[in-house]
């Protein structure tokens, strides 16, 4: 018979033993996790607002210059064919679906609430998520939550962001800005400048969550006008609340616009850095793009030519749009630049295929991942035409050619391109076969997306957005 003695020591035995166990199993699987960290990136996304190709140096400007962003562009992969939708709203419902317009693009400044974004699938991966920077997309005060971010410091959350003094509405998104953290709105007047809180906001992010996998969007308050001073200009007033006109209140946007350009970039700069700092550096993924073309009154010198900016309207200078990815840890054969197309709907499955995160059920596969190019391996891509759709208009296009057309169809028109913002419309009587046969192919694109028009919300949504409007006289 037992003693109690050697009962207990048995029974000691085994708790030890257990416990051991578990504190192997326990050490084991945060080794997986810190393992899974190691190897996943993390991701900085940033998109400039309004700033299109031809405003980089690296992308041949020779109004502005962008010194961090050509560096990172040396360093990684640059992009020639990458094209936004012309507007904000739907460039933004693009990039954070990954869908076209077409499915789920409801109205300007707002995001259909039942959307699956890219915050929502990196979240479940278990990735730290924040947004700073120009929200317009659902005044809610939960709106960036509800979409999948975390953490956020944002202009134009919860209201304009406009202020009224003594009789005059002021612009409140550069000196001395009206944003909102986590919903909670903040007033500054200490003559701080809203796109240096946000990216203030974001290396201290990126500081805290230096130990986990991290997702930053940073949808830039720069470069959209009102094309005033920032606090490099000569003309910065520290005092001033911000501009009274839509497009700014001094008389000379083209350095304006310079100077913003460059505050942009040294915005990059500064995240570079702190990724360097918090030791992140290697493995992160940093993507830069703009969510539409330059807007007027710019014209920006550009290789030997003028571009004008044509924000708004369906054509290369309101469409084409700078995209850099610098991933030291992952690019192949850094310093290529590629002419692989590219729209907004691709990065969506870009960052769920470099992360690991799934793709949303019902995912209809709009986007085409950028992986491979960065890989090296474009052959493994599929992408030959893109597609955008917009206030009635809809354009098909591949590197050499376009077809714009009503979203019904009528009036299509091929455009013929000898390089980036060099388009030439080509008469139907003058097209060739080969061009009358593209021509087909692209009616046929067109006509295959039109009938997709507002499949991908709910039924309750689309009777909405399909009511009649009252009034409106019957044709
Ligand atoms: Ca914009």
């Amino acid at each position: 018979m037992r003693t109690h003695k050697e009962q207990a020591g048995r029974t000691q035995s085994w708790v030890f033993l257990v416990m051991t166990l578990l504190v192997a199993m326990s050490t084991g699987a945060a080794a997986d996790q810190a393992n899974q960290n190691a190897g996943r990136p993390n991701i900085v996304l940033i998109m400039a607002d309004d700033m299109g190709y031809e405003a980089l140096s690296v992308n041949g400007s020779e109004s502005c210059k962008s010194p961090n962003l050509d560096k990172l562009a040396s360093q990684g992969v640059r992009f020639t064919n990458c094209f936004a939708n012309p507007l904000c709203t739907p460039s933004r419902a693009k990039i954070m679906t990954g869908q076209y317009n077409v499915r789920n693009y409801i109205r300007f400044g707002m995001l259909d609430r039942g959307q699956t974004t890219f915050a929502h699938q990196l979240k479940a991966a278990g990735y730290k998520t924040c947004i700073a920077g120009k929200w317009q997309l659902g005044k809610e005060t939960d709106s960036p939550h509800h979409f999948g971010f975390e953490q956020s410091c944002l202009w134009q959350h919860t209201r304009s962001g406009r202020s009224k003094e003594s009789g005059k509405t002021f612009d409140r998104r550069f000196v001395n800005p009206l944003l909102e953290f986590n919903g909670v709105e903040k007033d500054y007047v200490g003559g701080e400048y809203g796109p240096q809180v946000c990216t203030d906001f974001i290396c201290d992010f990126i500081d805290k969550n230096q130990e986990d996998s991290f997702l930053v969007y940073y949808p830039m308050i720069l470069t959209h006008c009102p094309f005033d001073p920032t606090p490099d200009s000569s003309d910065w007033d520290p005092k001033r609340l911000g501009s009274t006109t839509y497009k700014g209140d001094r008389n000379d946007p083209q350095r304006h616009f310079r100077d913003m350009v460059a505050y942009a970039d040294r915005a990059v700069g500064q995240i570079v850095a702190q990724l360097e700092k918090s030791g992140v550096r290697d493995n992160t993924l940093l993507i830069f793009t703009g969510d539409n073309g330059t807007d007027k009154p710019i014209v920006t010198a550009w290789n030997g030519r003028k571009v004008a900016g044509a924000k708004g309207t369906m054509t290369d200078a309101g469409t084409r749009v700078p995209l850099i990815a610098n991933w030291p840890a992952g690019i192949k054969n850094n310093g290529r630049v590629v002419d692989d197309l590219v729209e907004f709907c691709d990065i969506m499955p870009t960052l769920c295929e470099a992360t690991g995160a799934t793709l949303p059920p019902n995912y209809p596969g709009d986007g085409s991942s950028i992986l491979p190019v960065l890989l090296d391996n474009s052959s493994a891509r599929q992408k030959d035409w893109i597609y955008i759709w917009y206030r009635g208009q809809v354009i098909v296009r591949n590197r050499n050619y376009s077809l714009l057309a009503k979203t019904n169809g009528r009036d299509a028109a091929l455009t013929r391109y000898k390089g980036a913002f060099d388009g030439e419309r080509i008469a139907d009587t003058a097209l060739s076969e080969q061009e009358r046969t593209i021509k087909k192919q692209f009616e046929t694109t067109l006509a295959q997306l039109a009938k997709a028009r507002l499949t991908g919300v709910s039924k309750e949504t689309r009777t909405k957005i399909q009511k009649p409007k009252k009034n409106r006289k019957q044709k």
